[in-house]
């Protein structure tokens, strides 16, 4: 089937490498942002998918740089700032939107602009749009653009960009040159995913999927679990590795696809999840950077290979949406970008 989607996703690796491109022509503009101040907080933010790119952001930016990092959906930050932002702390705001005109996202920023809160940092991937005009700093993707309602190749690079402020700010330049060979690892990555996602996406047995990562890979899962729903209609949820023990694991039925982005350092209690769950009827999909169902392969250190989860994910919720009839292109109820009609 002809898919602007399908074509957008099998394409992410070629526009990764635009990218860095981008990024590093404005390294020196982000450097005046990344926090000095060993007390200032950074806030990550956005909406649907980039809100779940925001906690992936959030928690490697901790691990990294050893200092607060965390995610907030841009909705909470516009009407409960007060949950969010610490008080008394120096902030630094990064809001990430792939259209650069979503209305919370927007609100957000204004209002944290206008409450002279800290800096502003905006990633985003048209640059005509109101969000690449509120930052201190915007850093821009235009080509990763995509005509998909649903964010694919758009969620890919902006997770890179993301990942490369992490070690900007951790001063991890050892990590930079790695940056590089993602492109090549996802070709490999996409080329070994299509036949497993294909076969899997098409079994009817299945009714339920779920996500399982923890660390910088939750943000991962649920936007995987984001994806399946979007696109294929289909019931999802992103859990924690261990979490899912404590009552999900109710759901572990012979219908039940677990996709698990199972970590390197963890790999044994991840995969004993995994495993247990096999035991009690459910398909398993473990993918990781070796000894999995798919495995990466990358030679690539694991603070920044964790795109490599994505592309598989993507495409499994393609696959099944056309198994069911459905076309990923169009998807039922959704828009590309939600504007509000309030002010
Ligand atoms: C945010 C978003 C997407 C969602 C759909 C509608 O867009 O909610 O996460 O999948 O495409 O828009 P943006 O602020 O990242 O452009």
């Amino acid at each position: 089937m002809e898919s602007h989607t399908r074509k957008e996703i099998l394409s992410q690796p070629s526009v990764w490498a635009a990218a860095q491109n981008v990024l590093q022509a404005a390294r020196a503009d982000v450097q005046t942002l990344l926090p000095m101040d060993p007390r200032t907080q950074v806030v990550f933010t956005g909406c649907g998918s980039t809100y779940y790119l925001s906690l992936a952001a959030a928690s490697l930016f901790s691990a990294l740089t050893g200092r607060s990092a965390r995610a907030a959906p841009a909705s909470e930050l516009w009407l409960n700032p007060e949950t969010v932002y610490p008080q008394q702390a120096p902030l630094l705001l990064i809001a990430v939107s792939r259209s650069g005109e979503t209305s919370e996202t927007l609100r957000a920023c204004e209002q944290y602009l206008e409450r002279k809160l800290g800096n502003l940092l905006t990633l985003s991937c048209y640059p005509d749009r109101p969000l690449a005009r509120m930052g201190q700093v915007n850093l821009v993707f235009p080509a990763s653009q995509e005509q998909s309602v649903v964010q694919t190749r758009s969620f890919s690079t902006l997770h890179l960009a993301v990942v490369t402020l992490a070690a900007w700010a951790s001063g991890r330049e050892n990590l930079l040159p790695f940056l590089d060979r993602l492109p090549d690892a996802g070709e490999r990555v996409l080329a070994a995913a299509q036949p497993l996602v294909s076969h899997l996406g098409q079994d009817s047995r299945f009714d339920r999927f779920y996500y399982l990562g923890s660390g910088p890979r939750y943000g991962l899962a649920a936007e995987l679990a984001l994806k399946m729903k979007e696109t294929s209609l289909s019931h999802s949820e992103a859990f924690h590795f261990l979490e899912f023990r404590h009552g999900p694991m109710a759901m572990a039925a012979p219908s039940a696809l677990l996709i698990g982005l199972r970590s390197e350092n963890h790999r044994a209690r991840e995969g004993a999840v995994l495993q247990e769950m096999k035991a009690r009827g459910a398909r398993t999909l473990a993918m990781d950077e070796q000894e999995a169902d798919l495995p990466f392969q990358s030679g690539l250190p694991p603070e920044i290979r964790d795109v490599l989860y994505l592309p598989a994910g993507q495409l499994l919720a393609w696959e099944r949406a056309v198994s069911r009839g459905l076309d990923p292109d169009h998807p039922q109820h959704l828009e590309a970008v939600v504007r509000l009609k309030e002010g």
